[in-house]
């Protein structure tokens, strides 16, 4: 099965906890069981990770070159600053899926740009956790192999 590497950046190991007024009250194991169920019902295996550092998710994101067949991504707020981010996805060549819990655009203004944004094939903000299996039918629909709903 094609994989889909679902990444996360700084301070979202604390989903659920931190701020559930903005980013809800589930966790980001919650969200990879839901990704998985999902993923074997789309032919999709998923691998969901997380880290606190950017350089983690830069080596994870080469890692991705011909192991996996598309990156989900939330890479918190590195979103807003992280040039290395960017250049990693650059050099990957499936599809990008950028995912925020939150609506950033109904935030401080500093969360409504994004580098990720140019390089990523769609962005999706605002749907809560939802927004993660939200992207993993997309991939469904773009990556070769898999079962579109
Ligand atoms: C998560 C974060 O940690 C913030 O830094 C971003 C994003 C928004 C989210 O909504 O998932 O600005």
């Amino acid at each position: 099965m094609p994989k889909i590497l679902i990444l996360n950046g700084p301070n979202l190991n604390l989903l659920g906890a931190r701020q559930p007024e903005i980013y809800g009250r589930e966790t980001l194991d919650d969200v990879a069981a839901a990704c998985a169920s999902l993923g074997t019902s789309l032919g999709l295996d998923t691998d969901l990770r997380q880290s606190n550092h950017e350089g983690q998710l830069v080596d994870w994101i080469q890692e991705a070159r011909g192991t996996a067949a598309g990156i989900v991504i939330n890479p918190g707020a590195y979103t807003h600053t992280s040039i290395a981010i960017l250049d990693a996805l650059n050099a990957f060549d499936g599809p990008v899926i950028e995912v925020h819990v939150s609506n950033v655009h109904r935030r401080e203004d500093f969360r409504r740009h994004s580098y990720v944004s140019l390089r990523a094939d769609g962005v999706i903000a605002g749907f809560g956790t939802e927004g993660y299996t939200l992207a993993l039918r997309r991939m469904a629909s773009l990556v070769p192999g898999a079962k579109p709903g």
